[in-house]
């Protein structure tokens, strides 16, 4: 019997959903960042076992009030997900697990909901823990409540046993030696985006997006080209840095991420673009893939 499902991590910026993907995957295939709202896109991350495949999709941190078009888009990723949702996986902070803000949606789902309670690490009190897992039980009238912490790795097995335990017989939807359906430019950019996240303050990581425009497969070495695009003249100063310092420290440490991604040397080129005002932007929103066109 082979058992295989959909599982929607769903929650508030910086609840630690990413963290929590890549922990349950062993791999760094989503970026993370302190910063919030650092997923856009729906991202699937797929954990295979001989008798199962959990098919899991990071999500944008839902926010109350969009600014931007490109917050609507990305808040539209979360509801897609939803959809085809078997299982969501509701991703609380534990700490601070506003419980109230999640009771509308989950009024909506009518699948299972599996909650983490995570960053457990950071909570000194036993006593505050078990008393936030009563409260959240009964706020979702679910069982299936833990405390984790994904940054230490601790409690996902937990999870992990009572998600395939929920898992619906079923074929595996992807091919059972694969870790994502996303393809290896839109990885990288979004590595390059990561270390925008690191080196860059303020609204700068917010104003960005990153475009593979080449990749180019050798024997030993990738050579990839991107680009990156801002907002105005005056974010494009700040990404170039005092003569080009910050862009080549930019280069970098993105090359060393995407290496250590890929298990292999890379070649990387940036180049920088303005895109004014490019979140606010239909046509620019759907040329970035977050809009359909
Ligand atoms: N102490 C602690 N920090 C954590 C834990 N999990 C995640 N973090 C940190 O919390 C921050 C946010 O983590 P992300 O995984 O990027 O959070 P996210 O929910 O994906 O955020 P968005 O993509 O913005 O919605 C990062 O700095 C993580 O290192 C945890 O279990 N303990
Ligand atoms: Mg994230």
């Amino acid at each position: 019997m082979f058992k295989s499902a959909f599982i929607t991590i769903l929650g508030l910026p910086n609840a630690g959903k990413s963290t929590f993907l890549n922990a349950v995957l062993g791999e760094n295939l989503v970026i993370t960042n302190a910063k919030a709202q650092t997923t856009r896109h729906r991202i699937k991350g797929i954990l295979n076992g001989e008798n199962h495949q959990l098919v899991f999709s990071d999500t944008p941190g839902i926010i109350q009030e969009s600014a931007y078009k490109l917050q609507d888009a990305m808040m539209g990723a979360v509801h897609q997900s939803l959809e085809d949702a078997d299982v969501v996986l509701l991703m609380l902070d534990g700490q601070f697990p506003k419980v109230e803000l999640f009771e509308e949606y989950t009024k909506k789902i009518n699948c299972p909901i599996v909650v983490a309670l995570n960053k457990v690490d950071l909570i000194t009190d036993q006593n505050q823990i078990q008393e936030t897992v009563d409260t959240v039980k009964e706020a979702f009238s679910t069982e299936h409540v833990f405390a984790i912490s994904a940054l230490e790795n601790f409690n996902i097995g937990g999870i992990i046993s009572t998600l395939i335990e929920l898992a619906p017989e079923h074929p595996p939807f992807y091919d059972t030696e694969a870790l994502t359906d996303e393809n290896v430019r839109f990885l990288v950019s979004e590595m390059i985006r990561e270390t925008i996240l690191t080196q860059f303050k303020k609204e700068i990581p917010y104003s960005t997006e990153v475009v593979i425009t080449e990749y180019f497969e050798e024997e030993k070495i990738d050579k990839i080209h991107a680009t990156i695009f801002v907002e105005r003249d005056s974010q494009k100063v700040i990404l170039l840095g005092r003569g080009g310092a910050a862009i080549k420290n930019l280069g970098i440490y993105s090359r060393k991420r995407i290496e250590a991604f890929i298990g292999k040397q890379v070649f990387l080129a940036l180049t920088i673009k303005v895109r004014k005002d490019w979140r606010k932007d239909d046509q620019q929103l759907k040329n970035f893939g977050y809009l359909k066109s």
